[in-house]
């Protein structure tokens, strides 16, 4: 299958992260890294994928402009092409060892989101998409899930930490899928939540508190794969509410229902 220009360009950036992030990952899990320091060593890792990101995205494409996790919005001299990057998503499992984190590259283009890349790098799974093209594992066409019914589903989420998130609306939202579904699953990177609901690995996902760069890709992924997004009212308001629910089209309608019960 012939990849388009852009999506080169973006497969690129995220390969060379990729490989800087495999090597600082070996590190982590060969215990290389001092007890004092982790969180610092995984920062470190994250703002180098980030560097690589900005210059070999910059260098193709002079001028646009930026959404980064740790560099924030940074303008170009484009104002109709943004890049919304995560250069670690799962840090947590990054940290303690678990091959479960990815990077995430999307380009929206007059506010629309028109092509997104997800990177697993300890897994090596490439996962791409452009708007109207269709979405990939990989190079194979990847297709969402076709169970209809929630008793058949199983359903990603993120729960949040201390910290972060409001605890008590997760547990209402957890019990009441934990009622309706065939199991729930928590895989620690929203991106890759996203990439598996694309790759019918999962049926759906929903979670709260999450940033843009979380979702962008991913929210194109689970589309150009057949799939559905929305935030928790069932508007499109991903980005600024922080929230998203995804699944094929019965099991985003059902779980929507469920996350909004009251208690
Ligand atoms: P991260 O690993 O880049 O922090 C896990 O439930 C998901 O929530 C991950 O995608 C994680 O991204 C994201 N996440 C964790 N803390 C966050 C925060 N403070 N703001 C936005 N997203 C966050
Ligand atoms: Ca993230």
């Amino acid at each position: 299958m012939a990849r388009s220009a852009i999506i080169n360009v973006m497969v690129q950036a995220a390969m060379k992260a990729g490989r800087s992030l495999a090597r600082d990952f070996g590190e982590v899990q060969n215990l290389q890294v001092s007890l004092k320091g982790p969180g610092d060593y995984v920062s470190q890792a994250d703002r180098k994928a980030e560097e690589i990101i900005h210059a070999e995205l910059s260098k193709a494409r002079p001028g646009y402009a930026f959404l980064m996790e740790e560099r924030g919005a940074v303008e170009g001299d484009d104002d109709q092409h943004r890049w919304i990057v995560d250069p670690l998503d799962g840090t947590t499992n990054f940290l303690h060892g678990i091959p479960i984190f990815s990077i995430s590259i999307a380009l929206e283009r007059q506010g629309q989101i028109v092509a997104g890349v997800i990177y697993n790098p300890a897994m090596d799974e490439l996962y791409t998409a452009e708007r109207g093209g269709g979405a990939f594992m990989n190079d194979r066409r990847l297709r969402v899930a076709a169970r209809s019914k929630l008793s058949d589903a199983v359903v990603g989420t993120g729960i949040p930490h201390l910290g972060r998130g409001h605890h008590g609306r997760a547990l209402v939202e957890l019990k009441n899928v934990m009622g309706e579904t065939a199991g729930i699953r928590r895989l620690g990177s929203a991106a890759l939540d996203l990439a598996y609901v694309a790759a019918g690995r999962m049926d759906g996902f929903w979670e709260n508190w999450l940033a843009p760069w979380d979702l962008a890709a991913g929210i194109l992924m689970v589309r150009e794969a057949g799939g559905f997004c929305s935030d928790r009212d069932g508007g499109q308001a991903m980005f600024d509410s922080g929230t998203i629910v995804a699944g094929n089209e019965a099991i985003h309608k059902a779980l929507l229902k469920t996350i909004q019960q009251k208690s």
